[in-house]
């Protein structure tokens, strides 16, 4: 994060934000008992893209409840069965508009434990608790759906199970599944792949090489630390107020309910000298393709003291820069502005990646996405790196997905830091610190975990007493 100017170009080319993406449970609530008793669900399908081809597929769905009593639409799971468009193709869930609201509708892509000749993934769509429940003979109204190749590249539809090309007004469906609980209550799935038996799409991939850790220590001078592969930065430099000192005994460690938070405290006085920001990293660059997550407090307000400051609280990974505009370079990141900066006037939370950049005078090649919006209080954020692009979420919700043109060429090292852009946001000389945590951090190589993959991994770790693990080979 050499970030030295002040102004910084961002890509023309900005990732528009698609929202109520990705899956957001961790682990859908148990059903409750006898929800299907009364049973009837009934899918009705149509297709906006009738093509054998077609640059998305456009799967529209309605829901109706044909049974005697409400059906929670949080307890029902829709599923559409294709076959992909190769072995490594991987695909984007979009809502374009339900009158259930997109914001209440996630899809997730599944592997079939059977493939077929027309089926060997599916998208499963499910509800969230905001969708609220079908009354007897209600149905969901439209959900216009579609989903797309990560690399957009055109869709095969014409050899999948779901796909009716004539279909251009809603009927019902048998070729699509819905499910309640254990019980599927509407149609057939591809031979032998009864989604009521099905491979948790949760579970993560059973290996590739890991770091995990819950910043389980007692002070940035525990030996853990750097025989762990830390380093808690004290050398000068960017990014950052000129001057500044990098302190580590501002970075600290505390317990919360028993599990450890690492704690970055940025503070100053408004001046140069009385500056302190934090930084941590990996010694290590061996860290490149696959899934990166951590769960980082952001904080809005300085623990004491006037707010104002223009801070960056981050998340990020990061190669040197061998020459002004060098393309392999790398450096993909979080970076939360709670009170605004580099033109901003107020919260914004990027995601960026870098092809490379020029310091002076100052050009960025970057791709990023944007919320303005406050980020103040926990969150989870994952990338996911592989050889068509690279994939952002916070709190399992998709953020940005950005283009192959800015996938890494070199491994990297895993940073966190706090910084001030300037010292123009506050002019006040009182004193003030601001807060970023993090409660963990995970890389798995050559893996794309989905949120909920990552969730249930962090979870073992946990359920088997593992604070620290670090399988990934060095480069
Ligand atoms: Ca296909
Ligand atoms: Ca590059
Ligand atoms: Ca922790």
């Amino acid at each position: 994060m050499r970030r030295l100017a002040k102004s910084r170009i961002r890509a023309a080319a900005a990732a528009a934000l698609t929202v109520a993406l990705g899956c957001t449970a961790l682990a859908a609530a148990p059903a409750s008992a006898g929800a299907a008793a009364a049973g009837g669900l009934v899918v009705q399908y149509r297709t906006s893209a009738s093509g054998a081809t077609a640059d998305q597929s456009e799967p529209w769905l309605k829901v109706r409840n044909t049974g005697s009593s409400a059906v929670r639409l949080s307890d029902v799971k829709v599923r559409y069965y294709f076959k992909a468009d190769a072995p490594s193709s991987s695909y984007r869930f979009a809502c374009s508009w339900a009158v259930k609201g997109c914001s209440n509708i996630t899809g997730t892509f599944g592997t079939l434990a059977r493939p077929t000749a027309t089926a060997d993934r599916y998208l499963e769509i499910s509800f969230t608790s905001g969708a609220g429940s079908l009354a007897p003979g209600a149905d969901t109204g439209d959900m216009q759906l579609r989903f797309h190749q990560t690399n957009w590249q055109p869709v095969r539809q014409s050899d999948d199970y779901s796909f009716g090309q004539e279909r251009s007004a809603y009927g019902d469906w048998p070729r699509v599944t819905a499910h309640q609980g254990g019980t599927t209550t509407w149609g057939e799935a591809p031979g032998g792949n009864d989604p009521t038996d099905p491979t948790d799409p949760t579970d993560p991939p059973a290996d590739g090489p890991t770091l995990f850790d819950d910043f389980n220590y007692s002070s940035h001078t525990d030996p853990k630390i750097g025989a762990h592969g830390w380093s808690v930065r004290s050398n000068s430099g960017g990014p950052g107020v000129p001057g500044a000192t990098w302190a580590p005994d501002n970075v600290t460690f505390a317990a919360q309910s028993g599990n450890s938070v690492m704690n970055l405290e940025t503070s100053t006085a408004g001046t140069a000298a009385s500056t302190e920001q934090t930084e941590i990293l990996t010694r290590a660059t061996k860290f490149r393709n696959g899934t990166y997550a951590a769960r980082v407090k952001f904080s809005d307000a300085p623990r004491s003291g006037p707010d104002g400051d223009r801070l960056v609280q981050t998340f990020f990974t990061i190669n040197d820069l061998k020459a002004p505009m060098a393309d392999d370079y790398a450096e993909y990141d979080f970076e939360y502005l709670p009170n605004g900066g580099w033109g901003e006037p107020a919260n914004i939370l990027y995601t960026t990646s870098w092809e490379t950049y020029r310091p002076d005078p100052w050009e960025a090649v970057n791709q990023h996405s944007e919320v303005r919006q406050s980020y103040a209080g926990w969150h989870d954020l994952v990338v996911t790196i592989d050889n068509n692009a690279i994939t952002y979420y916070v709190d399992g919700r998709h953020f940005g997905t950005h283009d192959a043109a800015y996938l890494p060429e070199r491994p990297m090292s895993i940073n966190f830091n706090q910084w001030l852009i300037d010292l123009a946001g506050q002019s006040s000389t009182t004193p003030r610190s601001y807060d970023q945590q993090v409660d963990y951090v995970l890389h798995v190589k050559d893996q794309v975990l989905s949120p909920a993959q990552v969730g249930t991994l962090v979870g073992e770790y946990r359920a088997a007493g593992t604070t620290f693990e670090d399988t990934v080979p060095a480069t």
